[in-house]
């Protein structure tokens, strides 16, 4: 059975929520297969996230790692393609760190593609009249690191990185924002999409 391990982030920068933790841990309650879900709530600091998440890709062996984190001002579900090896951050983490022109990985390569079906997930996603689309960039914040740290660590396993927007009644005012229940749903068809390609070539 295909083992999926999707994971969000905790509040950061201000916010009391982080509609990634909401969505992930709804979709785990109400999950009902076939395949295996697994996940994890990832603490937003450079020095722990990474780190966080290599713990639970080496208890769990997932087939499919999907990690999930809030883009606010973002207005559509995003599939990262990219990871770049870069730490750079505009606000301190919740450790209060902040990195500035630092290397995720001192010494990797510049850039790794993610290995999920990036296409094929913004296409489902948008066929459930979802607002979604492939981004070029997961920014250089945790998020970025923490996709680029996974996509070294496990070259065999599928792993990407999905930005959404704020949730409903989370964005500043003027800001994009999508319903919860979009966010989950559009998660859902992510773990789906992935498990189902988690045989066949990467895109
Ligand atoms: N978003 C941040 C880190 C945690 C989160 O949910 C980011 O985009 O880097």
């Amino acid at each position: 059975m295909t083992k999926v391990l999707l994971t969000g982030f905790e509040p950061f920068g201000g916010d009391a929520h982080n509609p990634t933790q909401d969505a992930v841990l709804t979709l785990r309650d109400r999950w009902t297969g076939p395949e295996a879900l697994v996940t994890g709530i990832l603490p937003v600091t450079f020095a722990g996230a990474p780190e966080a998440l290599r713990r639970l890709v080496d208890a769990e062996d997932p087939d499919v790692v999907i990690a999930t984190g809030v883009a606010g001002g973002r207005g559509a579900i995003s599939v990262e393609r990219v990871g770049v090896n870069l730490q750079d951050a505009r606000i301190p983490d919740n450790a209060g760190a902040r990195p500035v022109d630092a290397e995720s990985l001192p010494g990797g390569p510049a850039a790794a593609f993610a290995t999920l079906p990036v296409e094929d997930i913004v296409r489902a996603v948008a066929d459930a009249g979802i607002p979604c689309e492939v981004s070029l960039s997961a920014g250089t914040f945790v998020c970025n690191h923490v996709l680029y740290r996974a996509l070294q660590h496990s070259p065999q396993r599928r792993v990407g990185f999905i930005h959404v927007p704020w949730a409903t009644g989370q964005a500043p005012a003027g800001e994009p924002e999508l319903p919860p229940e979009q966010i989950v749903r559009a998660l859902e068809l992510a773990v789906r999409v992935a498990a189902e390609s988690a045989g066949g070539s990467p895109r």
